[in-house]
């Protein structure tokens, strides 16, 4: 056969080969067996010496053709195959948009803390600082300093969880985070104090660990007044502007003179219920202008200074506010009731 009929049907021959190869190692080899170092147009290439002179140039350019031919055309059929590869891959690991979701479950707030904030803010808002303190604490600050005496039934086996340290309890009131505020710094003094309380008791109302914001304020003629101003703006600022306001003398160690108070029934408006046991009031904090005594053992000059202090629990507010019948619904952590206050 002539050479140049040869390099032709060659060039048919791995054209039809080519065009059929569907993956990129035949290819290789039949980019080799055409091309290569040892192909069959590379050995023609190569033998041009022996083909005679007057023919030489006419096949030597048609083996180049060739060649380039080969070199645009395996380039372009080894990105088609490549192309084929990569979709055949998608497809395989193609998301199905049609599945359901999984939920991620993500945390919230707990009811009691975010009345807790919501109490803590108002105060902040009308400059009251945040102060906090130890729950394990000095039984020092937590009942002497305050007037309480050592023979008072608050400080008794039977009320307040005692640990095994010496002159150490659970706190049972934040009071002492004041305490420790005046014996730290001298007046004016404008802080309240937020946080975990024990005692030992438990029914519908009463929990061992509750929690508590304590205010206190101490200044030059600081007055009964101002104590009333502050707790009616502090009462509307969460029950409303028209709630009822009353003031019930009463009796705390570290206060005189103490009061207790109360707002109108927020079920009835005051007609009477089960809530507030036909009275028509409900009981919200306790307050009243610091002892002396107080003052005397941290260290403030009761002459020159006076001061108001008032305390709440967190629990009572937030079950009046969602009417809950149980206090031991709050810690049972139960998602069926916890999801209530925020939907999830
Ligand atoms: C209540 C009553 C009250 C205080 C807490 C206080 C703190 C210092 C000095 C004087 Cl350092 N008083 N705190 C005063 C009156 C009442 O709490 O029923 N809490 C749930």
């Amino acid at each position: 056969m002539e050479l140049q009929d040869r390099l032709k049907a060659l060039k048919e021959e791995y054209r039809k080969l080519i065009e059929e190869a569907n993956d990129l190692q035949i290819l290789q080899k039949l980019k080799a067996e055409i091309i290569g170092k040892k192909g069959e147009i590379t050995k023609v290439l190569k033998s041009l010496k022996e083909v005679p002179p007057e023919k030489r140039k006419e096949i030597g350019k048609l083996a180049n053709e060739i060649k380039e031919f080969f070199e645009e055309f395996i380039k372009a059929k080894e990105q088609e195959i490549k192309e084929k590869l990569l979709e055949e891959e998608l497809k395989k690991s193609k998301v199905d948009i049609t599945l359901p979701p999984y939920w991620i479950q993500s945390g919230t707030s707990h009811v009691v803390r975010r009345t807790l904030k919501e109490i803590t803010d108002i105060f902040a808002y009308m400059g009251f600082k945040i102060e906090e303190g130890p729950e394990v604490e000095k039984e020092e600050y937590n009942f002497d300093m305050l007037n309480i005496p050592k023979d008072h039934p608050a400080r008794d086996m039977q009320d307040t969880f005692f640990i095994n340290k010496e002159g150490y309890v659970l706190r049972t009131h934040t009071s002492p985070v004041q305490i420790r505020a005046m014996l730290k710094r001298k007046p004016p003094i404008a802080i309240v104090a937020p946080g975990r309380v024990y005692r030992k008791d438990a029914d519908p109302t009463h929990s061992p660990m509750f929690h508590q914001i304590e205010g206190l304020f101490v200044d030059e003629n600081a007055t009964f007044k101002h104590l009333k101003g502050i707790l009616k703006t502090f009462l509307e600022a969460v029950f409303g502007k028209n709630i009822p306001i009353r003031l019930r003398p009463s009796y705390f160690p570290f206060t005189e003179p103490s009061v207790e108070v109360d707002i109108g029934c927020t079920v009835c408006k005051g007609e009477g219920c089960r809530v507030c046991k036909g009275t028509g009031w409900l009981e919200i904090l306790g307050a009243g202008m610091v002892d002396p005594n107080v003052f005397e053992a941290v260290g403030i000059d009761s002459e020159k200074y006076s001061g108001f202090a008032f305390g709440l629990g967190i629990e009572r507010i937030t079950m009046l506010k969602y009417q809950i019948p149980d206090i031991r619904l709050l810690f049972t952590n139960d998602l069926r009731f916890n999801t209530q206050f925020t939907g999830f």
